[in-house]
């Protein structure tokens, strides 16, 4: 016979010892799209202690929805090498442009990220994160529903090595440390530069280009990096994102090795 209150237990016991795990981390990750979920894919491959933290129910970020609902998505050959190196099928559409389910690569990328050891953390909104001495050192967590109710209540904090904002357009992460601290960044003005309007060709170089530290222990990917550091949109072609992925993982797990 199934007993209700052992399901409760198994449930809240195996949580709470995932995110007591979770209060000191190699890296945390905020942001579950495509630059996030493949940055922990390799960061966990290198045996990183990494965390992500998602606010929304689901994960994928902007992959699922494809071009204005259309649920598919664009990738080029260089960014297809990460696709290919895990596994995952894409159809070639003309050369050098090859298309994919976003449903399909959306949860392909949270299983390969998740198998590969990265954990991740759904429903959880990133407040603000943790200065000390002139170093982002650290998340301030809520539930997603309190922020978006905007409900007082107080948050809890953890503990990381490196912080990699990768919440896309907004550069949320970025944005509330500039805004809270007036702190000066490694961009060309010292602040946020702003998203540019979209070229895809100009977007997809940048948004690599543009991934890096942008303040001592923090990172961004992405969209995020664009936001940042002033770089052109590019829509529904995805190359790019896996690729900044990548590289932020790279850079980082290279930064934290004793
Ligand atoms: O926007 P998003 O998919 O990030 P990305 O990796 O990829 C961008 C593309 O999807 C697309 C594009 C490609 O051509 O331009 O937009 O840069 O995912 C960002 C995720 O961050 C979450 C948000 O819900 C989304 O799933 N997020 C944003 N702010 C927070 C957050 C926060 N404060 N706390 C937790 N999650």
């Amino acid at each position: 016979m199934l007993n209700e209150v052992t399901i409760s237990k198994a449930i809240i016991s195996e949580y709470v010892a995932k995110l007591q795990d979770s209060l000191e981390l190699d890296v945390a990750i905020v942001g579950g799209g495509p630059s996030g979920l493949v940055a922990g894919y390799y960061l966990a491959k290198a045996g990183k202690k990494v965390a992500l933290f998602e606010r929304k129910l689901s994960i994928g970020g902007g992959v699922w929805g494809g071009g204005m609902m259309f649920n598919e998505i664009v990738v080029q050959a260089e960014g297809k090498s990460i696709l290919d190196e895990m596994g995952l099928e894409c159809k070639q559409f003309e050369t050098g442009y090859y298309t994919l389910d976003a449903v399909y690569v959306s949860s392909a990328l949270v299983f390969k990220a998740m198998q590969a050891g990265l954990r991740i953390f759904n429903l959880i909104s990133v407040e603000d994160v943790v200065l000390k001495s002139e170093k982002v050192s650290g998340l301030v967590i809520n539930w997603g529903a309190v922020s978006t109710l905007q409900w007082h209540i107080d948050p809890l904090t953890l503990y990381a090595g490196c912080v990699l904002d990768a919440t896309g357009h907004d550069a949320a992460i970025t944005r509330g440390l500039v805004g809270k601290a007036h702190v000066k960044l490694n961009t060309a003005t010292g602040g946020m530069i702003g998203e540019m309007p979209m070229d895809a060709e100009a977007g997809e170089r940048q948004t690599v280009e543009n991934t890096r530290e942008v303040y001592p222990g923090l990172y961004v990917s992405g969209m995020a990096a664009n936001a940042v550091f002033g770089g052109y949109r590019m829509g529904p072609v995805f190359g790019g994102m896996l690729l900044s992925g990548k590289k932020a993982a790279m850079e980082m797990a290279e930064r934290i090795t004793p």
